[in-house]
């Protein structure tokens, strides 16, 4: 099999020419000729705007049946593909855009953007998409492949500062091929999709798993409960983080009939609680397959296709993938919990420019540190229990509390502050600020001052004002006094959030 991303993409799908490709309410309906000859155009567009191989070009965009062709018109050209979150605020795109200097930088045609590179924009009047609409499609692709950087995701990570996961072709192909077979997709498979594009979930995961079958998308540009219900009849795999399952589950519409094409929901990227699953299970008759994935690694693991999916677990080890739990630095006996560590195929490169950041993260013998704690049975089954570090995850969204805090404390009118991850009844854990304010403090000037500087799913969804944080006797803030403490701030009783 080629190592070239884009070579295998397509020739997987060469007998689905002119199939549907994607389905868009947005859109319309796009074949999967129309498909590369749009990818094709915009390589040519890219590299008539100086693009070369191996340059990043950072993309922020909402999503549309463009950008993906544009993702797909990088990889023809062999550029890197930079997406960010949609909802970045000028701040951390001038972060991203000094971090990973592209040659090109892409944003949505309605957005004034100046960030001191090339930019373009696509959409009804793009600059982009006007250049592109003159040029002929790129008949060649580029001879990248193999461990050369296809993709890079920003990652948030400890110390408040984003990092760029390099994602190799073959790093992407293995975990592609590996899905679409566990998961036994077809061509006449039909998916839901309305995950997020910056994502390794709702990229690489879900697009890539339907194109290695030359299976059709309906590709809705967000999840919203009205037109996943109207969609699910027709499609027969959904792809999905734990609240569109909780979301779905709280309308009335929704129940078997809407389902009975569907062979497959899967949930990953957050936990999913038991009861979310045995509620899905008793009102659909399906039981979701969970699977567990991260940037850096791709998917993990995943509960079987055929055989038990087991609530709470995360199954087993993907094909070329391996996992053991540490403690101590020590393997751990069955059932016994520790941190994971996973090693194999999917693996990143590394970060961007971060080799001290990616040593950290890597042991001596090539395993990666997830921080994810857990444990595995005697059968190789894995359960997540928790993490290691104050990672928060709300909706999908990884946030790091470091990022919040550091911009709260750079606030003149705030003393300190700490910030945690709370149970949420939509989102898992909601954003929570603890802070200590001096006399002059205005709560709504901090929000504008939160809203300039912070994309918004990371903005707190409460402020509490304390007089001074607990810390323990070497003057550490005990976050995990704080968290408990405010447990029971977003119960599903509590009526004003
Ligand atoms: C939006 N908001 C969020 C949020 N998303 N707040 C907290 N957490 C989030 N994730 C806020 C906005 O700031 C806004 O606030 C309000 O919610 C409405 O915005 P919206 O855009 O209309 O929200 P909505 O469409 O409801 O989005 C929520 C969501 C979305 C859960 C549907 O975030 C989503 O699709 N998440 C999926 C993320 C994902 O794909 N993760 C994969 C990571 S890869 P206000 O105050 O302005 O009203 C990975 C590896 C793996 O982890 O294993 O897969
Ligand atoms: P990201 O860095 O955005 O790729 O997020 C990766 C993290 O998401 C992992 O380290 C886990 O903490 C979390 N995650 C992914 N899938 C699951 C899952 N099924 N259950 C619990 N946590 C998950």
């Amino acid at each position: 099999m080629s190592e070239n991303l884009f070579r295998t993409l397509k020739e997987a799908c060469s007998e689905a020419d002119e199939k549907e490709f994607l389905s868009s309410p947005f859109d319309g309906s796009v074949s999967y000729a129309d498909f590369f000859n749009l990818a094709g155009k915009y390589a040519s567009a890219l590299q008539s705007c100086g693009v070369e191989e191996g340059d990043r070009v950072l993309v922020k965009t909402e999503k549309s049946a463009g950008a993906l062709a544009l993702y797909m018109g990088c990889l023809q050209l062999g550029a890197i593909y930079v997406p960010v979150n949609p909802a970045s605020t000028a701040h951390e795109i001038n972060f991203f855009v000094s971090d990973a200097e592209p040659a090109l930088a892409v944003f949505d045609a309605n957005e004034q953007t100046s960030v001191g590179v090339r930019s373009e924009s696509i959409g009804p009047g793009g600059s982009l998409t006007s250049i592109m609409s003159s040029m002929a499609s790129k008949d060649s692709s580029s001879d990248r492949g193999g461990t050369d950087v296809a993709s890079m995701l920003y990652t948030s990570g400890t110390t408040g500062r984003p990092k760029g996961a390099m994602l190799s072709h073959r790093a992407l192909i293995a975990n592609g091929v590996a899905l679409n077979k566990i998961w036994g997709f077809e061509p006449d498979d039909v998916l839901l999709h309305c995950l997020p594009i910056f994502h390794v979930h709702g990229l690489f995961v879900a697009v890539h798993c339907a194109m290695l079958s030359g299976s059709k998308i309906i590709f809705l540009n967000k999840f919203s409960v009205t037109e996943v219900l109207e969609s699910l009849p027709k499609s027969t795999v959904l792809m999905g983080v734990p609240t569109y399952y909780s979301r779905l589950l709280s309308s009335e519409d929704f129940d078997s009939s809407v389902c009975s094409e569907m062979r497959l929901f899967t949930s990953g990227s957050a936990p999913m609680t038991e009861q979310t699953h045995a509620a899905f299970h008793s009102r659909t008759g399906s039981r979701i397959l969970e699977r567990y994935g991260m940037t850096e690694a791709g998917i993990i693991s995943s509960n079987p296709l055929n055989g038990d999916r087991v609530p709470g677990s995360v199954g087993f080890a993907l094909p070329g993938m391996e996992i053991r739990v540490a403690s101590d630095g020590r393997l751990c006996e069955a059932n016994e919990n520790g941190v994971v560590e996973v090693k194999g195929d999917h693996l990143f490169n590394g970060y961007w420019r971060q080799p001290e950041q990616t040593s950290d993260a890597l042991r001596d013998d090539g395993f990666l540190i997830t921080g994810d704690v857990g444990n595995l049975d005697k059968d190789g089954r894995l359960r997540l229990e928790g993490r290691s570090t104050d990672l928060i995850i709300s909706g999908g969204e990884n946030i790091y509390p470091k990022e919040i805090e550091l911009c709260l404390d750079s606030f003149n009118e705030i003393t300190e502050s700490a910030v945690i991850g709370v149970p949420h009844h939509d989102l898992g854990e909601a954003v929570v600020a603890v802070v200590v304010t001096n006399e002059y403090f205005s709560l709504p000037k901090l929000k504008d001052y939160v809203e300039l500087n912070l994309a918004n799913f990371k903005q707190p969804k409460e402020y509490l004002l304390v007089s001074e944080l607990p810390r323990n006797t070497m003057g550490k803030v005990q976050k995990s006094k704080l968290r408990n403490s405010y447990t029971a701030l977003f119960e599903r009783n509590n009526e004003s959030h």
